[in-house]
């Protein structure tokens, strides 16, 4: 298997990192947006394949939720197959000729450390204060969207804690900060989880529609389709609160009511035959599914706008 075919550790991809900006150096640039808990640092790196100026721009976000080790290796095969592909493959050809992309590929390393020396399953990110019995916030709780109503828990010791506030935590507030500061550049968020092969899109937080409903509806349609089609595999889609269920203080639905107006979770393979241990043998096809999807919707978005 390669490289990309294979789970890695927080310290392989930090290398990683560093080897792909080293590499790439007119094209990739790494930005360090904020650290997380425990100080480590929060890079993402930016695909800018043409110097073309006001350029609009594409997040990506992974690893929110330390046990889904799908998600990171999407960040990687993603940013992979757009260096190698650009110029190649007509899709991402388009896409990178008028977008530059963000990706970060560990939005919670001490999480996803945590999952790979000490407990496979943990899901939330590694912060503590005193006056809290257990450790650990869910970052997709703690943004400032409809913030720990229903479908969070204020209390900390649940898998769901929305923090002590909006933006509590280091990591929420670090993409949060580079939304803000880069919000009339970037039309499409997209943040990658497993599992249960899904494209929801706003809102999680309340049953309200989304203004641009019908669109958001399409792209994530015809990306399931394609998915059917090439891949063979069923992804459900809809908006959050109607297709799984009500999860308010989320990153899409924030992303969105900043004014991203094309805001998705994609939630990965499988359908719970492993769950979030789904085999390395799984991650190519895995990611190609997304990867459909992510460019189906980029391209829509082109030319909607
Ligand atoms: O509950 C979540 O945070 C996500 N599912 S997961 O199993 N990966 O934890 C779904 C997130 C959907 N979007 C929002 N709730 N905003
Ligand atoms: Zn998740």
């Amino acid at each position: 298997s390669t490289f990309y075919e294979r789970y890695h550790s927080l310290e392989d991809i930090y290398y990683w990192i560093n080897r792909t900006t080293q590499d790439n150096p007119t094209t990739v640039k790494a930005i360090l947006i904020g650290s997380s808990y425990e100080k480590r640092p929060l890079y993402a790196l930016k695909l800018s394949l043409n110097n073309r100026p006001n350029k609009k721009a594409i997040w990506i976000d992974c690893g929110i939720h330390a046990r889904e080790w799908i998600s990171p290796a999407f960040c990687l095969w993603f940013v992979h197959h757009s260096l190698s592909f650009y110029g190649q493959n007509q899709d991402i050809t388009k896409i990178l000729d008028d977008m530059d992309v963000y990706v970060l590929p560990v939005m919670n390393p001490d999480g996803y450390k945590y999952t790979w020396t000490t407990n496979r399953m943990w899901r939330k990110n590694r912060s503590y204060s005193r006056s809290n019995i257990c450790v650990g916030v869910d970052l997709n709780r703690n943004f400032d969207a409809n913030w720990c109503t229903e479908g969070a828990s204020s209390d900390p010791c649940t898998e769901i804690y929305c923090g002590a506030f909006p933006e509590s935590e280091p990591e929420t507030e670090a993409v949060a900060n580079f939304l803000r500061s880069h919000k009339n550049s970037i039309q499409l968020y997209f943040t990658i989880h497993s599992y249960s092969q899904m494209l929801l899109f706003p809102f999680s937080c309340t049953f309200d529609q989304a203004e641009n409903h019908s669109d958001l509806l399409e792209m994530a349609q015809e990306a399931a389709q394609k998915i059917r089609r090439y891949y063979r595999n069923i992804y459900q889609y809809g908006s959050g609160a109607k297709t799984i269920y009500l999860a308010p203080g989320g990153s899409d639905d924030w992303a969105y009511n900043l004014g991203i107006k094309y805001s998705f979770t994609f939630e990965l393979q499988d359908r719970g035959r492993y769950g979030f241990l789904l085999p390395p043998s799984q991650i190519a096809k895995a990611c190609n599914e997304a990867l459909t999807a992510v460019k189906t919707i980029a391209l829509k978005s082109c030319r909607m706008s």
